[in-house]
């Protein structure tokens, strides 16, 4: 039998499960929010065209309106300045879409610290216990924090210094652009960066070294506990907006039920 005739049978079969890594996209949806002076993203929403009415009697349709970098959502090369000679949204190869992942699980380290970051010393001793992580692959990392995607100031988890998310250091940012062969890093918070990292030194690390090294993001992820550690292959469809520096992306994996 031919491979794809085995998946879509396994598929059928439950043996391999489609978990939904995404999050519903609705007015509600959370969207980072920067301090003045920058510029911020647009919430979800959409405008009726008509609705079985005057204005289309047997049609109901709308038009959206959306940032590129709201809810779960991909992150192009050209989204950051180190990036600004690297591909748009709509020129990631195909191929690059569908790629094996790892789970990364500090959700306990974040619970007790909202501000942890993953350094290269975790990674390493992750590896020892489950192997490399994967080549052309993605590294999920798993902080707990879609728990509170329904809830934009829990989400957010600001106060007087700023947003408190978990995220990435400086030092292992660098090391999983330049040393590690992942194609790009997922995460559950609403952008790759920790909350505090636009006082680190570069700020936004992994938005500068890793969409520099022609990396990706995807953001927003929902349902990562229900992934193995090792194992998944993502599917994630961002729209190829000509120009794009990203798109909201539906995100699905591929789990293979023993
Ligand atoms: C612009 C500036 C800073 C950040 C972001 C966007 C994102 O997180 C994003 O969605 O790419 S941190
Ligand atoms: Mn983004």
């Amino acid at each position: 039998m031919s491979v794809l005739q085995v998946l879509t049978d396994a598929i059928r079969d439950s043996l391999v499960e489609v978990i939904d890594l995404t999050a519903p996209l609705s007015s509600e949806t959370p969207i980072i929010q920067l301090p003045p002076p920058f510029g911020n993203t647009a919430r979800f929403g959409l405008t009726e065209i008509s609705h079985y009415d005057e204005r289309g009697p047997a049609w109901y349709w709308n038009d959206i309106v959306t940032g590129e970098h709201t809810g779960t959502h991909f992150d192009a090369p050209v989204h950051w300045v180190t990036g600004k000679d690297r591909g748009d949204v709509a020129q990631v190869p195909v191929g690059r879409l569908i790629a094996p992942a790892v789970v990364l699980d500090f959700s306990a380290e974040a619970a007790e610290n909202p501000d942890f970051l993953l350094e290269v010393g975790h990674i390493r001793r992750w590896e020892a216990d489950h192997g490399p992580l994967p080549d052309g692959g993605w590294l999920l990392y798993r902080t707990g924090w879609d728990a509170r995607s329904a809830d934009q100031a829990a989400f957010l988890n600001a106060n007087e210094t700023g947003p408190h998310t978990p995220g990435i250091s400086v030092a292992c940012a660098s090391w999983l652009a330049e040393q590690a062969p992942i194609i790009g890093l997922g995460t559950e918070t609403v952008g790759t960066d920790a909350g505090a990292a636009h006082s680190f030194d570069p700020p936004f690390p992994c938005h500068s070294a890793l969409l520099g090294a022609g990396k990706y993001g995807l953001t927003q992820l929902q349902n990562l506990a229900r992934l193995p550690a090792t194992g998944a292959v993502v599917v994630a469809g961002p729209l190829p907006i000509v120009g794009g520096s990203g798109s909201p992306c539906r995100a699905l994996a591929l789990v293979e039920r023993a």
